[in-house]
């Protein structure tokens, strides 16, 4: 039956949407998924292996070292107990002037087994929701942020057989229990998962079942996209009114040098994974959402592809805490790459790593002006989120990278707002 009209999905399209991201594993606490049953098998050697693999590649090295050395840091625990959390963490939403919250629903609570869900957790995704509106918060539900139930595996993992319907099925279930939820994100970064889970990694140091397997690889791209639009008709069943997209990792990859193997190297990487995704998702989204993080220079090596494209790594320009060059510009030419498709997008990822809030407020106001900027240029843009709201678990490298607009104490959970949430709430105003 599907769900009448919510007031707030009757909201002007050009309500923009100025929010902020979170995933459930790397926020709520006390997960038992893929994830949660795998760090503590990897903790030991991330920490000991965190000198090696950072102390060239950080800014601020000395003021990490201790966390990253840290066998506790990659755990996932409590996280920042947002699943207990949440109400006082929506009242920090309101205070600094947000008027949407991404967040994503946790597979393994849903369905600890397959075929059998937990009421008792999608009455608490419905309760979160409710707290949402009865703030005027407009939230933004993602299905599947990286983890998945333990079960997964025994069926083969994502480039097992029937996944896309297993996935279908866990949508159904939450559709129809989450009430009244416009947007929806089926599945976030497919592109990163593959790179991590069956190309032998990249962005992060580890993963479940890491591997270089492109024959599964491949299977995996095709099982998404099928798992993609089935659980879109399972949404449109249930809300007529939903928008459903998919967030992907969209990088600004340019030629890191004149020749024609990296000119090559750097069309290809433009193109897989994301818009080979997206020139197949036609007709099955709303919206595109881009996570826009950075630029990378493509110098074409003959090794592993995560290896294809260095960060820039100009000794003058600002870099994040984890190495990240700031580049504005790029969220200008992803937006202009992805305005082709003449769809809405939202960006749904961007932020930064910066935990003593030195460099934020620049990288928002910068991001949101040449985001503003391809909006005047004909890109549909009708949302930002912020990644993330609070500090998290950033997945194999654990608690040191803080990307929070509110600071977390990882001993008391103890929330405080970063002053570049005031400047964020100020840039609200400016363009309200
Ligand atoms: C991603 C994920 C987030 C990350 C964030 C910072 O885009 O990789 O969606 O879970 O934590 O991007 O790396």
């Amino acid at each position: 039956m599907p769900q009448p009209k919510p007031d707030a999905a009757n909201q002007s399209p050009e309500t923009f949407l100025w929010g902020a991201s979170t995933a459930a594993h790397q926020v709520e606490g006390n997960q038992n998924n893929d994830w949660s049953n795998w760090e503590s098998r990897v903790a030991a050697k991330l920490a000991s292996n965190a000198e090696a693999r950072l102390k060239n590649e950080l800014p601020n090295w000395q003021e990490v070292e201790e966390e990253a050395a840290n066998p506790k840091n990659y755990i996932s625990g409590t996280a920042a107990d947002h699943y207990n959390r949440y109400k006082e963490d929506f009242d920090l939403i309101k205070k600094i002037g947000l008027n949407a919250y991404r967040f994503s629903v946790e597979w393994a609570r849903i369905e600890p087994e397959p075929g059998k869900y937990n009421q008792d957790e999608l009455d608490h995704y419905a309760k979160v929701v409710i707290e949402l509106r009865t703030r005027g918060i407009e939230p933004l539900v993602t299905l599947h942020h990286f983890t998945n139930p333990r079960w997964l595996e025994d069926h083969g993992g994502w480039h097992g057989k029937n996944v896309p319907e297993m996935f279908a099925n866990y949508t159904e279930a939450v559709a129809s229990n989450l009430g009244n939820v416009k947007y929806y994100c089926t599945i976030n970064e497919p592109g990163s998962y593959l790179l991590m889970r069956y190309l032998g990694g990249g962005a992060w140091p580890e993963w479940p079942n890491m591997s270089f397997d492109p024959i599964n690889g491949y299977k995996y791209l095709k099982n998404v996209i099928k798992a993609h639009k089935l659980a879109t008709s399972k949404i449109r069943n249930i809300n007529t009114y939903a928008q459903i997209g998919m967030a992907n990792s969209i990088i600004d990859f340019q030629l890191g040098r004149k020749d024609p193997i990296s000119w090559l190297f750097t069309k290809q990487l433009r193109y897989i994974p994301d818009f080979y995704l997206l020139n197949r998702l036609e007709g099955s989204i709303d919206y595109i959402g881009v996570n826009y993080y950075m630029r990378m220079l493509v110098k074409a090596n003959f090794s592993h592809p995560a290896n294809w494209a260095k960060r820039w790594e100009t000794k003058n320009s600002p870099r994040s805490d984890m190495g990240w060059e700031l580049y504005p510009r790029g969220i200008y030419s992803v937006t202009q790459k992805v305005k082709k498709y003449g769809l809405p997008i939202l960006i749904t990822e961007n932020g930064i790593a910066d935990a003593k809030d030195k460099l934020r407020s620049k990288y928002i106001e910068e991001h949101v002006a040449e985001m503003m900027h391809s909006k005047e240029d004909g890109a549909d843009i009708q949302g930002y989120f912020y990644w993330s709201l609070l500090d998290n678990y950033e997945w194999s490298e654990g608690f040191w990278p803080k990307f929070g607009l509110i600071e977390v104490d990882r001993k008391t959970q103890q929330r405080s707002i970063r002053e570049s949430a005031q400047t964020l709430g100020r840039i609200i105003k400016k363009y309200s």
